[in-house]
């Protein structure tokens, strides 16, 4: 499992006033503890602020590369913010993201193109978010038919289905499901954002890894979580033993005996 780290993002209070403070500590303190909690890659996402989101954003990971050699993972839904971000990563980080939206994609896709880079493809149009697996997988088809005309490999997307709350659509979890089996069905690479689901409800942790351990069974390729979530940790652990992606339980039984079992 690809596990990305959410915590660098201008959504939450504390990293909010980091970034206005120009904190640096705080920020690569941070990207230090997911990068030792086990994160292989760390989130970026300025936007909360779209006046400075790009100024952020290059702040942003300057400092970041400073802190730790990790990959980034360039979170915008703006064209601008993700090429000038992408000039400015260090390796190859990962694009998140692009739409089936042609006024998106016309402009992202060239960028991935430059960059040679993995890009995570939500499976969204002109129309909105799908309600159905179905749905959903007919836009991941057309995302990589698009895709390929821009000559990238469907080896390089990453399709998320976008998870949304369980707590005001009860099928919609399911539909999520659903979608990474039949894009698992095509060979395709899924990621999510599994936190959505829980939006609105008490004990989120308790939703959030449930649902994550459910999205392993389906094979869900990587997930942006926090890596601090030491129970959500455990279960992806123990959901890959389940799986048989352990041989041996031999990642079980190091995190065990490195007490990272929660
Ligand atoms: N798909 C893709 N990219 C994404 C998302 C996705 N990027 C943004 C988001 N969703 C994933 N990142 C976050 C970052 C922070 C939070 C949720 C998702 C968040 N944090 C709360 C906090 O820190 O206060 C609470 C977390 C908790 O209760 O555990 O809400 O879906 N491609």
């Amino acid at each position: 499992m690809l596990i990305i780290g959410e915590r660098i993002n201008t959504s939450r209070p504390d990293i909010k006033r980091a970034v206005e403070t120009k904190d640096a500590n705080f920020i690569q303190e941070e990207v230090r503890r997911q990068k030792e909690a086990g994160a292989l890659m760390i989130d970026v996402n300025s936007g909360s602020n779209p006046d400075t989101e790009v100024d952020d954003m290059l702040w942003l990971i300057d400092i970041i590369q400073e802190a730790a050699e990790i990959p980034l993972c360039i979170d915008s839904p703006n064209f601008a913010v993700l090429e000038q971000a992408m000039r400015s990563a260090r390796g190859r980080a990962l694009l998140n993201s692009v739409t089936a939206e042609k006024s998106r994609y016309e402009k992202i896709l060239p960028i991935c193109k430059e960059f040679d880079c993995d890009i995570i493809c939500l499976t969204m149009d002109e129309k909105g978010m799908p309600a159905t697996s179905k749905e959903r997988f007919e836009i991941a088809t057309i995302m990589m038919e698009i895709c390929s005309k821009y000559q990238i490999s469907k080896d390089r997307l990453y399709f998320d289905p976008l998870v949304r709350p369980v707590s005001s659509e009860q099928g919609q979890a399911m539909e999520f499901l659903g979608a990474i089996k039949m894009m698992k069905s095509l060979g395709l690479k899924t990621i999510a954002g599994l936190s959505n689901v829980s939006f609105g409800l008490p004990k989120r942790r308790l939703l959030n890894r449930t649902f994550l351990s459910m999205a392993c069974s389906y094979g869900l390729d990587a997930c942006i979580v926090d890596p601090l979530d030491s129970t959500l940790m455990s279960a992806i652990t123990a959901s890959s033993a389940i799986l048989g992606h352990d041989n041996y339980c031999k990642e079980y039984l190091e995190a065990f005996r490195a007490g990272k079992l929660g």
